[in-house]
């Protein structure tokens, strides 16, 4: 074609936190983030302006990327309508001399959620539409080569043109303000970014489709910090327990694509290497989450808990023969890990003397059984001694009153 391009050195321009929040009615900072992840926006020269024109990309089109300088384009007004451009001084041209795919490689965290945006417009003035598409996947391949098809979420704040479609339609009459959504797939730390030209309204596939302003990474963001919400103290006797987490600012479970995993680690484990679970000692512990992601908010920082769990004071030995009724032919736990106990439920009170032992295998001294008692093949906590973990089974003799109470081989 007869139309001249202008390929230049655009001036030094850094994409502002308050046009990425104006473009995206959110808010974005800069704060610290879990390892790995980067904050902010993950291009580099993401709206064509900083150093070297189309520096940072890639394109499969054999005559390269096409940058315009918008101080040229007075003197192309019929094609452009001498619009401003929409972010900066420069902006691209996907069908630079053929209709190519435009990409760059970013470092990801699988999992993460990444929103994009950008401004689509045809070249041709008010005469038609062009037509480009979104595409992401693994990077490090073949120019669009594993890539798939991204439908975006918004087209200038409103729904997209076409449900379901990945086509991004806009006319030259004004730019097209395009948002979505990425989310890292398991194992995929480099992913493709990238823009396909579909159609050109000029039907030659050697101009169209203008690009710019394109923001890909936690943009749009409000930070939160996430804190494992854990209480400050449970029982030797009891499970560790399940530790949830709470946001500042406040967040809910359906702000979040994959929720945070917490847990409670001992105190040395300061990489938090080995989750800890069922019955611990007593001690001191440390709560942390990890993972997590969300469409709209980014975890900013992440505040670690602490954990103590107490010990139930043993109670007195019972000595021979005073507790009544049938006492528990129970074998000593210091010589035997694994007790088979038989228990015979007594209606007799227990002698004065052992008025204040707590009976490990009846509530309301163990706290463990619940108020409907103990189901057959469920399990209890003993009480009073050391927490082991029992089933419960019928004994030998199908008494519904006794149970046998068997810890775990
Ligand atoms: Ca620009």
């Amino acid at each position: 074609m007869a139309v001249a391009r202008s390929m230049r050195t655009g001036r030094i321009r850094v994409l502002t936190a308050s046009f990425i929040s104006m473009l995206m009615g959110g808010v974005i900072g800069l704060l610290a983030v879990p390892a790995g992840a980067v904050a902010g926006d993950l291009l580099t020269n993401g709206s064509f302006d900083t150093g070297t024109a189309g520096a940072g990309w890639s394109t499969t089109a054999s005559g390269g990327l096409e940058v315009w300088d918008y101080s040229s384009m007075a003197s192309y007004t019929q094609w452009t309508q001498n619009l401003a451009t929409y972010d900066g001084p420069n902006f691209a041209e996907l069908n630079s001399n053929e209709a190519g795919t435009l990409y760059q490689d970013v470092v990801t965290v699988p999992g993460d959620v990444l929103n994009w945006s950008l401004g689509h417009r045809a070249r041709a003035g008010n005469f038609g539409t062009d037509v480009m598409k979104v595409l992401a996947g693994p990077g490090g391949g073949s120019g669009a080569s594993g890539l798939t098809e991204q439908i975006p979420l918004t087209w200038d704040g409103g729904p997209i043109p076409v449900a379901g479609s990945a086509n991004m339609p806009d006319t030259g009459a004004a730019w097209g303000v395009w948002t979505g959504s990425y989310i890292v797939p398991a194992g995929q730390t480099l992913t493709r970014f990238a823009f396909q030209a579909v159609s050109s309204a000029s039907g030659d596939s050697s101009y169209g489709n203008f690009l710019d302003g394109i923001a890909f990474g936690h943009v749009g963001m409000t930070n939160v910090t996430v804190t494992a919400d854990s209480p400050s103290s449970i029982s030797a006797s009891a499970s560790v327990p399940s530790i949830g987490y709470v946001t500042s600012p406040a967040t809910t479970s359906s702000d979040w694509t994959s929720e945070p995993a917490c847990s409670v680690y001992a105190t040395a484990d300061s990489s938090f290497a080995t989750p800890l679970t069922g019955v611990q000692p007593a001690g001191n512990y440390v709560t942390h989450c990890t993972g997590g992601s969300s469409g709209s908010y980014y975890v900013a920082t992440r505040v670690d808990g602490s954990l103590t769990i107490t010990a139930i004071p043993a109670p007195p030995p019972s000595g021979g023969g005073g507790g009544g009724g049938t006492a528990p032919e129970t074998p000593s736990p210091s010589t035997s890990p694994s007790p088979s106990v038989s228990a015979e439920p007594s209606s007799s009170p227990p002698a004065p003397g052992t008025q204040a032992a707590l009976d490990p295998i009846r509530t309301p001294d163990n706290p463990n059984i619940p108020a409907g008692g103990i189901p057959v093949g469920g399990s209890v906590l003993l009480v009073g001694g050391q927490p082991v973990p029992m089933t419960v089974t019928p004994n030998a003799k199908s008494d519904p009153v006794g149970l046998v109470f068997t810890a775990p081989g």
